[in-house]
């Protein structure tokens, strides 16, 4: 059988400068996000990703963001339920897609909240970060869901208030953990290798990999050195137009193998 390491992405709408965002970080200057897309998309494509794009939707400014509507846990598939108005209603495109290309399908229901942003899914465990967007409710839900299709382990914990949601500093990378030295502490259970980036450096931690080469946001030069000094192969991204309106390197992708 084909098995395709595929990388589902959305193209940036010509509403997305009106992005939700937690603080005012200048003006998004389209164009240029578009190039930073076009980009990152190849950039998945030097990793091994085939892409699966999704055109893009104007009435949902957010929708470029396709880690937030979904979780995938194995061959479990579950449906978010995203918090906010103006993003409510993008989880359908993501179920049509994905929903035939998963044997078990699940969605978060009220009054439970959950978004992909919040919920780090390693080989058997979750770490699932309760935050503006993710409430207890939901995260009780998945974690309920992980257990019993996968028998995954679920940790369930708050992030710190200044984080949109857990993996802007943290992220799986199948071998090892990359997390910020605020929130490491959690991912000691992990049972993987952790690389600690530092604080100050917003999203450093959140990097894109396979194998020996790493993609990072460009300007983590503190990040870059600690990666490279463990053997990586670190490389720059331009992101200055994503991270106006809060999304880092893998808030940009949903990664699964296609069967
Ligand atoms: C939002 O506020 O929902 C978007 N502007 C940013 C979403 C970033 N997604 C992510 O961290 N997974």
């Amino acid at each position: 059988m084909d098995h395709k390491k595929t990388a589902l992405v959305c193209l940036p709408s010509n509403t997305v400068d009106q992005g939700l965002r937690m603080k005012d970080r200048g003006r998004v200057d389209i164009p240029k996000l578009r190039a930073q897309h076009a980009a990152y998309c190849r950039a998945l494509q030097e990793l091994g990703f085939e892409l699966a794009t999704l055109p893009a939707d104007d009435h949902y400014p957010d929708s470029v963001f396709v880690e937030d509507p979904a979780i995938i846990v194995k061959d479990t598939l579950v449906i978010s339920r995203l918090r906010k108005q103006e993003r409510s209603g993008e989880e359908s495109r993501l179920e049509q897609l994905l929903g035939p290309k998963f044997p078990k399908m699940f969605r978060i229901a009220d009054p439970g909240f959950v978004e992909g942003g919040d919920v780090l899914v390693t080989d058997n465990k979750l770490f699932i970060g309760l935050s503006t967007r993710t409430n207890m409710e939901g995260a009780e839900q998945l974690a309920r869901i992980a257990h019993d299709t996968q028998k995954f382990r679920s940790y369930i914990f708050r992030i710190p208030e200044s984080y949109l949601h857990l993996k802007g500093e943290v992220t799986f990378h199948r071998n090892f953990l990359t997390a910020s030295e605020e929130i490491a502490r959690h991912f000691l259970v992990a049972g993987q290798p952790l690389i600690v980036t530092p604080a100050d450096e917003r999203f450093g931690a959140n990097c894109i990999s396979w194998d020996k080469k790493i993609f990072i946001h460009s300007g983590k030069t503190k990040t870059k050195r600690i990666l490279e000094s463990r053997g990586l192969e670190a490389k720059e991204l331009e992101m200055s137009e994503f991270e106006k309106i809060d999304g880092a390197l893998t808030c940009l992708s949903k990664l699964f193998i296609a069967h």
